[in-house]
């Protein structure tokens, strides 16, 4: 149950700073985001096909993981069933992320408890999202927002943003009337911390990003054909039993995922270990006695 905490206008469950991140804090992320090269993923691969009835296609938007990785061709992590080899080891939060985690991990830790603060809740994933305009044969394609969807991830979810303030929504739903049954609606600030948890906020409701507005500047990031007007960090806690090193991945999920981990691998020393670790760990495994191969 939620108790409230600092945002008296809204319902229980729900946590909104505006003003969480300071100038300087700010700063400091945003130097940090212009070491990283967030890529494009597609959201299917050769061993994670479609289902009947879906195409592949590309994401949205660029992307970021902290953590850990959820490609999109694992699929996500989605408990119960879905936990295995989707969560792959990524690089940790840098100094200013940790000191903001950790003040969000607290403030949560006062608003929820008993079923929606699970044992062993941390933030220990973030994914970060690059919002704005996609560049395509010289035209700007403004893609800056998200459907409905829900995180499934137990616990609360802490979301920080920078940048163009985003229109955000809870529906009850992904099918049309549903779409159009919004919960609760707000608009999320340059430097605002808003978060989200227990049964009706996480569990029951969906939740999307309307719009990105076009007002204010734009980031100089190293997202490839894509201008970025807001950039938000969702943290989120995935057991850290379910989290596995590329190494470990079979090899099918590892097939479906090495172009992206190859590219991260280009400008970050941690998925060049990675990389590394998977070939010595091949390299060092015993190969099949002939007598037994197939
Ligand atoms: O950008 C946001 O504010 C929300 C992002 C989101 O819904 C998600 O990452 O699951």
């Amino acid at each position: 149950m939620a108790r409230s905490l600092r945002s008296p206008a809204l319902p229980h469950g729900l946590y909104y700073d505006r003003n969480f991140v300071t100038t300087a804090d700010r700063a400091e992320i945003v130097d940090w985001l212009a070491t990283i090269h967030p890529i494009w993923e597609r959201r299917y691969a050769a061993h994670h096909p479609p289902p009947p009835g879906r195409e592949q296609r590309w994401l949205l938007r660029p992307v970021y993981w902290l953590g850990n990785w959820q490609f999109a061709c694992l699929d996500y992590y989605h408990p119960p069933n879905g936990v295995r080899h989707r969560c792959v080891r990524a690089e940790p939060y840098p100094p200013v992320l940790r000191r903001l985690v950790a003040r969000a991990e607290r403030i949560a830790r006062r608003l929820y408890d008993g079923p929606d603060m699970p044992a062993g809740w941390h933030l220990n994933t973030c994914l970060v999202n690059f919002y704005g305009s996609r560049l395509e044969g010289g035209r700007r394609i403004d893609t800056a927002r998200v459907g409905e969807h829900k995180d499934f991830e137990p616990g609360p979810v802490a979301s920080l943003s920078l940048g163009a303030r985003a229109f955000f929504q809870f529906v009850s739903g992904s099918r049309a009337r549903e779409r159009a049954a919004v919960a609760c609606q707000q608009w999320l600030d340059d430097g605002s911390l808003q978060i989200f948890g227990g049964d009706r906020w996480k569990r029951r409701l969906f939740h999307r990003v309307q719009r990105v507005d076009r007002k204010g500047v734009v980031f100089d990031l190293n997202t490839e054909r894509f201008v970025t007007r807001r950039v938000n960090f969702t943290f989120r806690y995935v057991p850290d039993e379910h989290i596995v090193a590329y190494a470990e991945l079979p090899p099918d999920a590892a097939a479906d995922v090495r172009e992206y981990v190859e590219q991260l691998a280009r400008h970050s020393t941690f998925f060049h270990r990675e990389l590394a670790a998977r070939a010595d760990a091949l390299s060092a495994r015993p190969a099949t006695p002939r007598s037994a191969a197939p």
